[in-house]
């Protein structure tokens, strides 16, 4: 394929995420834009007006995933998929994710004004809920998508008011029947996912783009220790069962597991502590937290997650309390495809931008498309190397670098 003459728009990008960023129920330059809030609806809906104004066809699946479908010279042919989510966890940044979608479709701009036409249909997708924020599970659009959680359990998982998905996706819009969201395995012949590193190695290598490799085996859970509570001056010290000691122990233990038995690649984090009743002069009579294991080695991953769980038993039983643990999620990593790496690393030498083959420590939706097609990822820096934090940046050169190699591969996928 000779070498397309490609002009893609940094300015008209940022721009576009800057508009997005604007739809947030933080103040600037911080971004939360939660699942079927009010702002990540009126996101929803700047996503839907730039896919149409690309020209692509839209549609919204029943799960609330966004498709905005360039039309192939072989329509009948499995599609090429690229995308990314637009949701932001409390207090973010405004480049997580955002840059895979705005900067597909400005990918797919660039290539109709280079003339390009595509054999196969180009998808780009904003996935729905890609951060566990509302339904504390990540990735619920591509989970549904992939098979790898029924419809049943996502229709029936509950936010924090209690609140079904089943319920607010359907007064959100998004009608259909949760089972014809899955897509089958043929549907797709690759899917390739643009996205901020959220990690120093780009930047510190100064490269432009980063290939992805494998993408981390995430798993979350969720524990409650339940004490007796009481009046913080009058209950004496040998008589309590104060609710938050046993997750204060269990919280430096996670770190512990995770450096003593786990390797280079191996994460534990307690991101949540809610403490009941959260009063200055009460003890805690019960404490919820959440536990964030993650490793690129899917066994070292389960030993740190079993040694974990084991002593969030020991420490309730010692201090004679009760403690409820319930798995949030276990997913195994995800390996990315040869040819479609191969894909990326040829796009890349294209733009005359040196790529380093590299693995994902966050998830992304990617982990489950790869359990549906093959998959891989094309990395950008971002300053620092930070992400989930209001100060994210990532810089016009870098997203303008990453949007043409994204539009290359894309080239070179629907053609494939
Ligand atoms: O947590 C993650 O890895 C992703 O950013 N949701
Ligand atoms: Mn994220
Ligand atoms: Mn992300």
């Amino acid at each position: 394929m000779s070498a397309l003459s490609l002009s893609v728009s940094a300015e008209r990008v940022c721009r576009q995420l800057d508009e997005l960023a604007a739809f947030s129920d933080a103040p600037a330059p911080a971004v939360t834009r939660v699942l079927f809030t009010p702002t990540d609806m009126q996101g929803r809906a700047f996503i839907k007006r730039l896919m149409e104004d690309a020209g692509l066809s839209f549609r919204v699946d029943a799960a609330g995933n966004l498709f905005g479908r360039w039309i192939g010279s072989e329509p009948n042919q499995p599609a090429v998929a690229t995308g990314s989510h637009c949701d932001a966890i409390p207090h973010s940044g405004r480049y997580d994710g955002t840059v895979g979608v705005i900067g597909a479709i400005e990918a797919v701009v660039s290539l109709k004004a280079a003339g390009f036409q595509p054999r196969r249909s180009i998808d780009v997708i904003m996935f729905n809920a890609e951060e566990p924020t509302r339904y504390g599970i990540g990735c619920l659009g591509s989970r549904i998508m992939s098979g790898r959680l029924s419809p049943e359990a996502a229709g029936e998982l509950r936010d924090q008011d209690g609140e079904t998905f089943e319920t607010t996706r359907k007064s959100s819009g998004c009608l259909g029947k949760l089972p014809s969201v899955r897509i089958s395995p043929s549907k797709y012949s690759a899917f390739v996912e643009l996205h901020i590193e959220q990690g120093p190695l780009l930047e510190k290598q100064n490269l432009p783009i980063g290939v992805v490799t494998a993408v981390a085996a995430p798993a979350a859970f969720r524990v409650t220790f339940h004490g007796e509570g009481g009046h913080a001056g009058a209950v004496l010290m040998h008589e309590r069962k104060d609710a938050l000691l046993p997750a204060a122990e269990l919280t430096v233990a996670v770190e512990r597991a995770a450096m003593e038995l786990g390797g280079k690649d191996t994460v534990a984090t307690v991101g949540i502590l809610d403490v009941h009743p959260h009063a200055i002069n009460s003890i805690p009579s019960r404490a919820e937290m959440t536990v964030d294991v993650r490793d690129i080695d899917l066994q070292r991953r389960d030993l740190v997650l079993e040694v974990i769980k084991r002593y969030a038993a020991e420490v309730a039983q010692n201090r004679g309390m009760k403690m409820n643990l319930e798995m949030i999620n276990a997913d195994p990593p995800a390996k990315c495809d040869v040819q479609v790496i191969a894909a990326i690393q040829a796009a890349a030498e294209e733009a005359k931008l040196p790529a380093l083959p590299m693995i994902s420590r966050a998830y992304h939706d990617s982990l489950f498309m790869a359990l549906i097609a093959p998959t891989s990822m094309i990395f950008i820096p971002c300053r620092g190397g930070v992400s989930h934090r209001p100060d994210e940046y990532a810089s016009p050169a870098a997203i303008r670098g990453g949007v043409e190699v994204l539009a290359r591969t894309l080239a070179r996928l629907s053609h494939s």
